[in-house]
């Protein structure tokens, strides 16, 4: 897609393009799921920072129709791959604003039968920000996605919020630990004891728990031992673009 660059200013053009990172099950390593992430490149072919693009999207309300765009490229690329097996699921990020547009309904929905698709095949991620305030729009979206067999994650946790009390009451399947904590936990005790904590509440709540940022075998060890169900990180790939996710699905079977 391009677009006359309301991002960028200037009249640059800014296509948008998706990588997908695998999420692989921390017993066998086959893989879990496929997380898309937006891509944002120059007329000239730089890519720009995608956390920078993302708030800025998000700040001028652009967010809304890039998700709609992000909701039927990912759909169609996901339903196209071959050699996955249908348990494989497809994660997209949802940020505060997307949610509190009426039209995410339509997008999803729409965007779902143009792939041919349908919503139990989704893992939606979400930030604690989301939660702060107890609104009725946020838990209606949520719970509508769950009710069509969606699961629902908090990503980077432990970052925002983290008041352990609040997760018990909140329409969601599982945490994504943030990768600082993974990143530090063999260096520093707190990080490995923040690590720790989190684990034995999302256990203690049945949340499914993926570890972010698993970049070595023995943080991916230290995980498993700690029975956490899915790793992520540049260990097992980075993120990707669509035309490697054959050779990269080819290899971990
Ligand atoms: O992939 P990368 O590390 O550059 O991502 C930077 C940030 O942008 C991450 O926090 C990621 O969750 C966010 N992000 C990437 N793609 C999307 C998207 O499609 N929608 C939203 N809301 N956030 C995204
Ligand atoms: O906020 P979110 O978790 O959605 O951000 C996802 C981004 O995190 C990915 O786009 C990627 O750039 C980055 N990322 C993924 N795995 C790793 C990793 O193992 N190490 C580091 N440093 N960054 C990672
Ligand atoms: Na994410
Ligand atoms: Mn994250």
């Amino acid at each position: 897609l391009r677009l006359a660059s309301l991002l960028t200013g200037s009249g640059n053009q800014t296509e948008f393009s998706l990588n997908y990172q695998p999420i692989m099950h921390a017993t066998d390593e086959s893989i879990a799921s496929f997380e898309a992430l937006m891509r944002f490149r120059t007329k000239s072919g730089s890519f720009l920072n995608t956390a920078r693009m993302i708030e800025a999207a998000e700040a001028s309300g652009l967010i809304i129709e890039i998700g709609a765009w992000m909701f039927k490229t990912a759909f169609s690329e996901f339903s196209q791959l071959s050699g996955v097996s249908e348990h494989v699921r497809l994660n997209v990020n949802l940020s505060p604003r997307q949610v509190q547009a009426n039209r995410i309904y339509k997008d999803i929905e729409d965007a779902a039968a143009a792939a041919n698709f349908t919503l139990d095949r989704l893992v939606f991620e979400v930030t604690e920000g989301l939660f702060v305030s107890n609104d009725q729009v946020t838990m209606s979206l949520l719970t509508w996605l769950r009710n069509k067999g969606a699961k629902v994650v908090i990503d980077d946790f432990g970052t925002g919020y983290s008041s352990f009390s609040y997760l018990r009451k909140l329409p969601v399947d599982g945490i994504k630990i943030d990768r600082s904590f993974i990143m530090n936990m063999e260096q520093d005790a707190d990080a490995l004891a923040v690590v720790k904590s989190i684990i034995a509440v999302a256990q203690a709540l049945d949340l499914s728990i993926t570890a972010e940022g698993v970049e070595t075998s023995d943080q991916r060890q230290i995980m498993q031992e700690l029975r956490c169900d899915f790793l992520q990180g540049y260990f097992y790939a980075k993120p990707l673009p669509s035309s490697e996710l054959g050779p990269f699905i080819q290899t971990a079977v």
